[in-house]
């Protein structure tokens, strides 16, 4: 019995060192929540990041900017009905008001990385520093997931759930990314 409970331990201390259980982030009052990229292919050298931040404060703040020593460039990027295409826009600041919490997903508001230095490959992680006005910076790990995987399967269809405009194909759409 003593061993069973010792290797029981083991396992669950073995369990409790896999980083995915712990990929949630915290700055201030913002929590930063599972953020990931999708993989991406050398001939776009592009992705987007995704991820949920939590604002727990009782003020206001703002992500103003992002940065990560794998891209070239950071932008933060919604997507506009322009004539019933959607397409990629920057956007200088994604507000959070006190006790928001907003989903950053497919098809909708994302972190775009552009001019990546290598491909994202599966399994990999890079780091992303967040800004936000108040809450200072804070470099998360984005997880990188396969382009076409489950979890990614299922946020983009959660998105197009909850959107106004959700039979459209959005995905199709996204100018930067390569799907498949
Ligand atoms: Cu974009």
């Amino acid at each position: 019995m003593r061993l069973l409970t010792v290797t029981m331990a083991t396992a669950v201390a073995a369990l409790l060192a896999v980083p995915a259980l712990a990929h949630d982030f915290k700055v201030g009052a913002i929590e930063v929540e599972h953020p990931w990229a999708r993989a991406t292919v050398a001939s776009v050298p592009n992705g987007g990041a995704f991820m949920e931040l939590n604002n727990t404060g009782k003020e206001a703040d703002r992500l103003v900017s992002a940065a990560s020593p794998a891209a070239e460039r950071v932008e933060l990027h919604t997507h506009i009905d322009d004539g019933g295409v959607m397409k990629m826009r920057q956007v200088p600041a994604v507000e959070l008001a006190p006790g928001a919490t907003l989903k950053l997903a497919p098809g909708g508001l994302h972190v775009m990385l552009l001019g990546l230095k290598e491909p994202l490959v599966k399994g990999k992680t890079i780091p992303l520093t967040l800004t936000f006005e108040k809450a200072g910076a804070v470099t998360v790990e984005i997880e990188v997931q396969a382009a076409g995987d489950a979890k990614a399967a299922h946020e983009a269809k959660h998105h197009d759930h909850e959107h106004e405009h959700g039979d459209h194909d959005h995905e199709h759409e996204h100018e930067h990314e390569h799907k498949y």
